[in-house]
């Protein structure tokens, strides 16, 4: 047997064959396009177009001409699209893995360019799979241990998004036409295209005896991209948490009393101490084109209050279900300071450090009614660790954007 990867006889397996590389290609087709779009509207969200605290993704000029006012409606919006942006990415490293070892003899085909075309061909493959893999790791990466990258993971995953999915997009042209004819003409037949003498560049022209079929191969590969689905899923829902057992905001359910919903961060670790926070001490400062008012908690309680069922859902694809937030609409603060109509907000809490601890919303956020200051959530005072005194909630709108224990809302540009 030939010891060097560089012949074609090395590769033994005889799963690899034109048959099961189309299959999972067609997979990956119709997955990494809805990764792409979830990706992008994921980017418009969190990006209001109006301030550089949300997006510091440099040159959104040209990448962003897509861009669009995130909507409010439906509540669920952003649970949803983020919930299957991070889902499908987990439940696809099965099939990317599996897809990526059925074409890893050509990685060391010889001579390694044939032609121009040959080359460039081979140099848009780099970029296919080195594109793949970064998107992959970057967001599991991302996902599993909390923001490794901090502030530059959204300019890296968006622009590799880019470059991955154009390359995408040429491969996908070139060879869906191929997998289609393939997946037809293959259909049945075990080891077709050897039987039927076809020469292909994926099928081994010594295979070993098989170990397992290929339709014991898929259900390998299918069933464990099930086994991730069903212990990633139940993070997007309280009830369903406990089966989320290999996700990270998975597991254990926080309980189940008023408040006891998922918390990310605490206020232990957010630095936030109870002098700061205590009624004697917290004033909320509004500003705006009108002036500055300085609120107590006291004096927030006598506003009007409102109530509002939302949830809340985070950028690494877990959610709360609907909670039942109480406080004073953003519209209304925004009134006080000399803004009848809806206008940005800047939002600022009273941690010092980290990304998140300031977000800007957009006019139609802030003008809808359920868009809440929020003092209460499930019936009773919001706990410190859901950001007492006072957090921002908006509907379909990322979780980074539901800023907790706020200190400062500056209405307008200032
Ligand atoms: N002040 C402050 N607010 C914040 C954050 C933060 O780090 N600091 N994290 C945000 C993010 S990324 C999310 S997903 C939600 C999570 O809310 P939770 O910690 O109550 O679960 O809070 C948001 N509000
Ligand atoms: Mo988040």
């Amino acid at each position: 047997m030939p010891r060097s990867p560089f012949s074609p006889a090395f590769w033994r397996s005889p799963l690899r064959g034109p048959w099961f590389t189309s299959l999972l290609g067609l997979v990956l087709l119709g997955g990494i396009t809805v990764l792409f779009v979830t990706g992008l509207l994921s980017y418009a969200a969190y990006n209001p177009d109006l301030s550089p605290v949300n997006d510091k993704t440099p040159g959104k000029g040209l990448l962003g001409f897509y861009l669009f006012a995130w909507p409010t409606d439906p509540h669920w919006l952003y649970r949803l699209t983020q919930g299957v942006h991070v889902t499908l990415g987990i439940t696809l490293i099965p099939v990317l893995l599996a897809k990526l070892w059925s074409v890893v003899p050509k990685l060391f085909t010889l001579p390694p360019a044939r032609s121009l075309a040959h080359a460039l061909e081979r140099l848009s493959l780099l970029l296919l799979v080195g594109g793949g893999l970064f998107e992959f790791v970057t967001g599991v990466l991302n996902v599993q241990l909390d923001y490794i990258f901090p502030g530059s993971f959204y300019a890296l995953h968006f622009y590799g998004a880019w470059v991955f999915f154009a390359a995408f997009v040429a491969h996908a042209v070139l060879k869906t036409p191929l997998a289609l004819r393939n997946l037809r003409e293959l259909r049945g037949a075990s080891g077709p295209a050897e039987l039927r003498g076809e020469k292909d560049e994926l099928t081994s022209p010594n295979p070993a005896p098989p170990t397992v079929s290929r339709r014991g191969a898929v259900g390998l590969v299918g069933g464990g991209s099930l086994l991730l689905f069903g212990t990633t899923v139940g993070r997007s829902f309280d009830g369903l948490r406990w089966s989320a057992v290999l996700a990270p905001h998975g597991g254990a359910e926080p309980g189940n009393g008023p408040g006891d919903f998922q918390i990310n961060k605490t206020a232990a670790y957010a630095g936030i101490s109870e002098t700061e926070t205590s009624e004697e001490a917290w004033r909320l400062v509004v500003r705006g084109r009108g002036g500055t008012v300085r609120l107590s908690r006291a004096e927030l309680l006598r506003l009007p209050l409102h109530s509002a069922a939302l949830p809340i859902a985070c950028v690494e694809g877990w959610a709360t279900s609907d909670q039942l937030w109480r406080g004073a609409r953003l519209r209304d603060l925004a009134a006080l300071v000399g803004h009848d109509d809806p206008t940005d907000v800047f939002v600022e809490s009273l941690q010092r450090h980290g990304a998140f601890r300031h977000a800007a919303l957009r006019a139609n956020q802030v003008g809808d009614p359920r868009s809440l200051l929020a003092l209460f959530v499930g019936g009773a005072e919001l706990t410190p660790d859901h950001g007492h005194p006072a957090r921002i909630i908006v509907p379909a709108a990322p979780g980074v954007l539901n800023t907790k224990w706020v200190g400062r809302l500056t209405f307008g540009d200032l």
